[in-house]
């Protein structure tokens, strides 16, 4: 068997850019498909792809997968880039594919079979103020979901850009739920455009918005919370601790992956759970945090981190330390990408939970076979492979464009987060 040829689709159903690879084989109608997702730089990974991946590996045998990830990721020399770990992704995820085609299984059983008939799932609950928040919620849990992240206006701490002096007020009015007036923070005349926000506002809503919501849908919901590295470490050490007595299931991304050596201190002052991982690209980011048990639950976008092969192994490695697995899994996932995610979700014995942003109608038609949740659970398709397709002809009827509303590098939006007094922000 030999591939015989490799191409990256790229394709935005839901007005999410989303990378695709296709790997074509010298035997009569067996290919493979995968993921390779990374929205913010969609041309890129299409150019890693088909400029370098593809000569390096049409002509080879692709049943030979862990061969072909260690040829990848070596032939660059320099490795451990989202954009090359996202391109070896969508081959590795595509080689996965075919040997279960060829085996006539679905993915997970080439792994080691079932340790559950499906995987938990979380969605997000957003709101402008805490009430909205816990009205959609309410709703989710209606719809079977047993865990839910929450959060302010998405990131927090929201504030509006009002010409010359911006004004950062609260991601709700300036009077807290239980009265008194949020500060009002102000911006310097002729501050750059972006996505304000304000830190110290998001710290003190936060604990609010929880104690609005606990008080609302009670304790019997897994409720998540997503920081997004956007505040200072001793902030999201304080946060930790005012969050401590509403029972998250977990914090996700309270320090940015740069801030490492915080995680130890978090961990001796807070009892609330740690997700972390879904920046990380590099072996070094999750392993200390991993053998020295400063979290509790792994993140990793599986396409930033090169594909199935290395999310099975970190697996393996955060089940020797009681961390388990919450693989990131938002609209800038593609459906073949959350297919991955459910095959090794599946089968994994220390899997935590399924981070899932729901399919619109588009997605299932591009990419039949997607994955289908009931009451809270995402099943994977008991087809031969990863059990999921693409179309490509409808896929071509969804082109990427720069201004595409979330991810563009041109637009203002949520990647240009400033904090008030107009200083970028991580996002
Ligand atoms: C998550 C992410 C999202 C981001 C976006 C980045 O946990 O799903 O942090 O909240 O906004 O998906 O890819
Ligand atoms: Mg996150």
């Amino acid at each position: 068997m030999k591939i015989t040829n490799i191409k990256c689709i790229l394709t935005a159903p839901a007005n999410i850019g989303l990378a695709v690879v296709k790997i074509e084989t010298d035997q009569p109608g067996l290919y493979g498909v995968g993921c390779a997702t990374f929205t913010q730089r969609l041309t890129t990974v299409k150019a890693a792809i088909e400029d370098y991946l593809k000569p390096l590996l049409v002509g080879r045998d692709p049943s030979r997968i862990e061969e072909i990830w260690q040829l990848s990721y070596q032939n660059s020399y320099w490795r451990n880039s989202p954009v090359l770990n996202n391109a070896i992704s969508g081959i590795d995820q595509a080689l996965w594919d075919i040997k279960g085609k060829v085996a006539g299984l679905p993915v997970y059983e080439l792994f080691g079979g079932k340790s559950r008939e499906a995987a938990a799932v979380y969605r997000h609950a957003d709101g402008r103020d805490p009430q909205e928040v816990a009205d959609n919620v309410l709703k989710l849990a209606e719809q079977g979901y047993q865990y839910i992240r929450c959060q302010l206006g998405g990131y927090g701490g929201i504030a509006k850009q009002q010409g010359a002096g911006t004004k950062a007020v609260g991601s709700y009015n300036n009077v807290g739920v239980y009265g008194g007036i949020k500060n009002q923070t102000r911006s310097p005349y002729g501050a750059q455009p972006g996505e304000y926000y304000d830190p110290d506002i998001y710290c003190r809503t936060v604990p609010e918005m929880f104690e609005h919501v606990r008080k609302v849908v009670g304790f019997d919901l897994q409720l998540l919370h997503d920081v997004h590295e956007r505040i200072a470490p001793m902030d999201a050490i304080r946060l930790a601790k005012a969050l401590e007595p509403y029972r998250l299931f977990f914090f996700e991304d309270p320090l940015a992956p740069e801030d490492q050596e915080w995680f130890k201190v978090l961990r001796q002052h807070a009892a609330v759970p740690i997700a972390m991982g879904e920046l990380f690209t590099h072996p070094l980011e999750w392993r200390p945090l991993i053998v020295n048990q400063l979290i509790d639950y792994i993140r990793v976008h599986i396409s930033d981190i090169g594909g199935i092969t290395p999310a099975l192994k970190l697996a393996r490695l955060c089940e020797a330390f009681n961390v388990r697995t919450a693989f990131h899994g938002p609209g800038d996932v593609s459906p073949i990408g959350h297919a991955a995610n459910v095959h090794i979700d599946v089968h994994v014995h220390n899997f935590g939970v399924q981070e899932f942003s729901g399919f619109n109608e588009v997605l299932e038609e591009v990419f039949p076979g997607c994955p289908q949740v009931r009451e809270g659970y995402i099943y994977p398709n008991e087809g031969p492979g990863l059990g999921i397709d693409i179309d490509e002809t409808k896929a071509a009827k969804y082109p990427i464009h720069n201004d595409m509303a979330q991810f563009s590098g041109g637009a203002v939006n949520w990647t240009q987060s400033r904090r008030p007094d107009g200083t970028v922000a991580r996002p």
